[in-house]
C-alpha cells in the first residue's frame, strides 16, 4: 500500500525560563544580580532522505517533539540550547498547515532541510534587566513557547516506471503480482481510474516504483477516453513498459496495438517515444498467444522496431523477474530524463515561511462582564512573564500599557475593579 498522505503533530521545544539570581560572595554585601538566560528550545526541521521512498513511517509515529532549552542558572550560567529535531521525509514531500493549508515547504532534494517548528527562545535572567536605576532586578522571563502545528504531508510519488497499454491488458494485475500494490482489477475496460503505486524489489534487491496507468485508446492525446490527464504521469516516468494482450480475445490485432499506442505518445509528445520502452507479451497462458506472438515478432522486425519483448502471463506469475531485472537495469542507464528537470526549475522551489496575522490584540467582552485580552502577543507576553516576582509583573503590566491596551479598555468602557483576563490569568482593571 503506499501512504502518499498524512497528518502529523509537531511540537518545538520551548525556550528554557530565565533565572531571577543574585551574587553572594564574600566581601560584597550586595550582590548584583547573576540570574542567565533560559536555553533555546530545538526546531523541528524535516530533512529530505533520498533513500525513502513513502510516508510509510509516518502511519505509526505522527508525534514529532523537540526538547525544551535548559532553565538559566544562577552565577550568570546560561541554559544549553536543545538539540534539533530532525524529521526524515522521501524527496517529493509537501508540507502544509492541516488547519489553513498554508505550505510550509516543498521539499524535493536529498539533505534539503525545513524549519517546521521553531524552537522558542530562552527567558532572559535578571541579570539582562539591570539598569543604573534598577540595579538589582527581581524580574526574568519565561521562556517563549515552541511552535506547534499540525500539519500534513503530501507526497507527490514519481514512478519510475509506467505500464501502458490498451484496456484489459493485464497492467493492474501485472503490478498486483509484482508489488504488494493491490490495485482494482477487472474483466472490463477502465477498471483503473487513476494511477496505482507500488514498489517493485527484483531478485537482487534493486528496487523502483511502477505505476499502473488508466488504459490508452485511440485518440487518448487529443483527450478520447481518459486520456490526457495520464499521458501526463506517463510523462514523468524514466521507463515504460508496454504491456500488449497477446491472447487475442478482445479482437484486436497486437500489431496494431502496438502502433496505435505508440502513435498517442508521440502525439501528445515526441519526447514520449524517446523513453525506454520494453514490451510485455501478456497473457501468454491463452491457446492463441505463441501464435499471436510470432506473428508480432515477425511484423515487427520487419519494420525494423528494435524493441526487446519479454514473455508473461501475469496470470500465472512466469516471466516477471526476467522483465523487471532488466526494467532495474534500464533505470540505472537512464538519466533523470531532462524534462523532468527543467520542469522543477520552473516550478518554485522556496520555503514558505508561516508569517503569523499580525494583529496585535483583540478586546471581547463575555457575558459576566470580563474582558478577554486575546492575541498571538499578549498571549506569548504573559507565558513569558515569571509571576513570582513583583517586578515581572510590573513589567508585564507596563509592556500591556505600551501596547495600548490599558487604554484600549478604558475606551471600551472599563471601570475601576472590572475583570481582565489574559489566557488564564486573571486580574482587576485599576484606573
Ligand atoms: N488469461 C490471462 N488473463 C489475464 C492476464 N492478466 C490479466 N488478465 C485478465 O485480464 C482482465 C483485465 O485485467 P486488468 O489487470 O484489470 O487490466 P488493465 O490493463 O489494468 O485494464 P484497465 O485498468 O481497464 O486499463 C482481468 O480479467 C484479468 O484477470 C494473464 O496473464 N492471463
Ligand atoms: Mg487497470
Amino acid at each position: 500500500m503506499f501512504l502518499d498522505q498524512v497528518k502529523v503533530n509537531v511540537k518545538a521545544g520551548n525556550g528554557g525560563d530565565g533565572m531571577v539570581a543574585f551574587r553572594r560572595e564574600k566581601y560584597v554585601p550586595d550582590g548584583g544580580p547573576a540570574g542567565g538566560d533560559g536555553g533555546e528550545g530545538g526546531d523541528v526541521i524535516f530533512i529530505v532522505d533520498e533513500g525513502l521512498r513513502t510516508l510509510m513511517d509516518f502511519r505509526y509515529n505522527r508525534h514529532f517533539k523537540a526538547e525544551h532549552g535548559e532553565n538559566g542558572m544562577s552565577k550568570g550560567m546560561h541554559g544549553r540550547g536543545a538539540k534539533d529535531l530532525f524529521v526524515k521525509v522521501p524527496p517529493g514531500t509537501i508540507v502544509k498547515d492541516a488547519v489553513t493549508g498554508t505550505m510550509y515547504a516543498d521539499l524535493t532534494e536529498h539533505d534539503q532541510k525545513a524549519v517546521i517548528a521553531k524552537g522558542g527562545r530562552g527567558g532572559r535572567g535578571n541579570i539582562r534587566f539591570a539598569s543604573p536605576r534598577n540595579p538589582a532586578p527581581e524580574i526574568a522571563e519565561n521562556g517563549e513557547p515552541g511552535e506547534e502545528k499540525e500539519i500534513e504531508l503530501e507526497l507527490k510519488v514519481l514512478a519510475d516506471v509506467g505500464l501502458i497499454g490498451f484496456p484489459s491488458v493485464g497492467k493492474s494485475t501485472l503490478l498486483s503480482v509484482v508489488s504488494a500494490a493491490r490495485p482494482k482489477i477487472g474483466a472490463y475496460h477502465f477498471t483503473t481510474l487513476v494511477p496505482n503505486l507500488g514498489m517493485v524489489k527484483t531478485e537482487d534487491g534493486r528496487s523502483f516504483v511502477l505505476a499502473d496507468m488508466p488504459g490508452l485508446i485511440e485518440g487518448a492525446s487529443q483527450g478520447v477516453g481518459l486520456g490526457i490527464e495520464f499521458l501526463r504521469h506517463i510523462e514523468r516516468t524514466r521507463v515504460l513498459l508496454h504491456v500488449i494482450d497477446m491472447s487475442g480475445v478482445e479482437g484486436r490485432d497486437p500489431v496494431e496495438d502496438y502502433y496505435t499506442i505508440n502513435q498517442e505518445l508521440e502525439e501528445y509528445d515526441l519526447k514520449l517515444r524517446e523513453r525506454p520502452q520494453l514490451v510485455i507479451a501478456n497473457k501468454m497462458d491463452m491457446p492463441d498467444s505463441q501464435e499471436n506472438l510470432a506473428n508480432f515478432r515477425k511484423a515487427l522486425e520487419k519494420d525494423d522496431q528494435d524493441v526487446e519483448i519479454f514473455e508473461v502471463s501475469a496470470l500465472t506469475q512466469t516471466g516477471l523477474n526476467t522483465v523487471m531485472s532488466r526494467t532495474a537495469e534500464l533505470l540505472e542507464t537512464t538519466p533523470e530524463f531532462p524534462m523532468y528537470e527543467e520542469e522543477t526549475e520552473k516550478e518554485e522551489r522556496v520555503l514558505y515561511k508561516f508569517i503569523p496575522e499580525n494583529k496585535e490584540y483583540a478586546i471581547t467582552r463575555e457575558p459576566d462582564g470580563t474582558w478577554v485580552i486575546s492575541g498571538d502577543k499578549v498571549e506569548k507576553l504573559y507565558q513569558m512573564t515569571n509571576f513570582q516576582f513583583d517586578e515581572s509583573v510590573m513589567r508585564f503590566a507596563r509592556q500591556l500599557r505600551g501596547m495600548g491596551i490599558d487604554q484600549a479598555l478604558r475606551d471600551r468602557g472599563a471601570r475601576n475593579g472590572d475583570t481582565v483576563r489574559i489566557d488564564n490569568f486573571e486580574f482587576d482593571f485599576v484606573e
